[in-house]
């Protein structure tokens, strides 16, 4: 395999994870229970009735994941909080025992020359918050700025890149819309609420945090091209209607101060918002965090479907029957993950392009919050773990952001996702997603062939 092309000076190049997914400890130091908690203790949510609870035990062996950060040669770290481990109930003092484990963490990182990328949210509402209404409730998003304002008292300055939430679309589909997520809502379009109030809690949110530190914040969402399974101008619209719920809804209040058209979702417009509330959702940003999968293959209702990869695919053949204005088509003629999901590495370059396009000036500089791919990797008989299909998947992944690059994107970072295999939510541990092989049993850390091939990629840059 060739070495990668050349990147910008000051790339960031590291890997992802999230706190519910690598923590453990959900009941040290006075960490409260998040809806992640709840929704995993009631039988058939998860795979196999899998939990967090123990997950990676990255809360005790921390140390030891920031050496193989160090051993990988990233120059960056992106990770969340637990919000539950900072404000129990979600309101309130701190407690000062959460902040301390994020302290220590960071300056860690920072002992190390790895800048640490912080999310504030990443699906872990305190159930005290949710019991109140969750997101669906407006006083949620006031919280959250409250709760921001927290952290960044601790931790202002040394991070080097806030992310506010990660991935809204995921978390109002998966986990309001069709439940199949926490909170397990299953509320289909009248969960759209927990779309403004989610957007509404980031803009207070960023305000908190301007008054705090002079680091960039940003925001991450997953995006996916949006294909049409033909060039009927029924599947045009399909398409249409797809990317807006996918791509736009959460983009162009961001980027734009409005939401996008969601007529054909026999939506006039989004409940809940007041005067002004597009003003603090549209505050400048200075980065916007993009997760990749894959692209997504819809078809005008009726056309059949149900079974592709769009974002809502875990709702399966049901889609059909839901009366949405698209149907899911499965995307034929490539690789696919463990997962099911289709390799496609030109689908980012196509997605950073066309969000350049679609944004223009409004667009701030772009930064890969998570790309990765899940395989069923496993230790061999000489201690080693083989996963080509990863490597491949990185190889060409990371070429496309360099050609999007060469295109004139303004890309600034790229994070595998993720560091360690861990819980992977509805699935449970049964996507393994990591450069390091986790043994759930011992907890012992294996770097995959993967991670070894990033390493000396990275090392031939230095
Ligand atoms: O594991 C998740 C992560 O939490 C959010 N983005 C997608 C990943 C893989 O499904």
């Amino acid at each position: 395999m060739d070495p990668l092309p050349a990147f910008p000076e000051g790339f960031l190049f590291g890997t992802a994870t999230a706190a519910y997914q690598i923590e453990g400890a959900v009941r040290e130091d006075g960490r409260g229970p998040s809806i992640w908690d709840t929704f995993c203790a009631e039988p058939g949510r998860v795979r196999d009735g899998h939990t967090g609870d123990r997950a990676c035990d990255h809360y005790h062996r921390w140390p030891e994941d920031l050496e193989l950060m160090s051993a990988l040669g990233a120059n960056g770290y992106r990770f969340s909080v637990a919000w539950t481990r900072v404000q129990p109930d979600g309101t309130g003092r701190a407690d000062p025992r959460g902040l301390d484990f994020y302290e220590a963490l960071v300056d860690g990182l920072l002992d190390r020359g790895i800048a640490p990328a912080l999310t504030l949210y990443h699906w872990d509402l305190p159930q005290a918050l949710q019991d109140a209404g969750g997101w669906m409730h407006r006083d949620t998003a006031h919280r959250f700025a409250e709760y921001a304002g927290l952290v960044a008292d601790r931790l202002g300055d040394r991070i080097a890149l806030w992310i506010t939430l990660n991935e809204p679309f995921v978390h109002l589909t998966y986990g309001h819309s069709l439940g199949v997520h926490a909170p397990g809502e299953t509320l289909l379009l009248d969960s759209l609420p927990a779309a403004h109030h989610q957007l509404l809690g980031h803009g207070l949110a960023v305000a908190a945090l301007r008054e705090r530190t002079t680091s960039p914040i940003a925001l991450t969402n997953n995006h996916a091209p949006v294909w049409a399974a033909s060039g009927s101008p029924e599947d045009a619209a399909a398409v249409r209607a797809y990317d807006a719920l996918h791509n736009r809804l959460f983009t162009d209040p961001l980027l734009l101060g409005r939401y996008p058209d969601l007529t054909a979702f026999g939506v006039d417009a989004v409940p809940g918002v007041r005067d002004g509330d597009l003003d603090a959702i549209a505050a400048p940003l200075d980065a916007l965090g993009v997760n990749y999968y894959n692209p997504v293959r819809v078809a005008a209702p009726g056309r059949g479907g149900g079974e592709g990869p769009s974002g809502l695919s875990e709702a399966g053949p049901e889609l059909d029957g839901l009366g949405l204005p698209f149907v899911d088509v499965p995307i034929e003629g490539t690789p696919v993950t463990a997962f099911g999901w289709p390799v496609v590495p030109d689908g980012l370059r196509e997605l950073l392009v066309g969000m350049r396009d679609r944004y223009g000036a409004a667009l701030p500089p772009l930064v890969i919050t998570e790309n990765g791919c899940s395989a069923d990797d496993a230790v061999g008989p000489d201690g080693t773990v083989d996963d080509p299909d990863r490597i491949a998947f990185l190889d060409g992944h990371l070429r496309a952001v360099h050609r999007a690059i060469e295109e004139g994107v303004d890309v600034r970072g790229y994070f595998v996702w993720s560091l360690l295999d861990n819980f992977e939510w509805s699935e449970g541990y049964h996507q393994r997603f990591g450069l390091v092989h986790v043994d759930f049993t011992t907890q012992r850390r294996t770097p995959k062939a993967s991670f070894h091939w990033l390493r000396d990629q990275l090392r031939l840059r230095s």
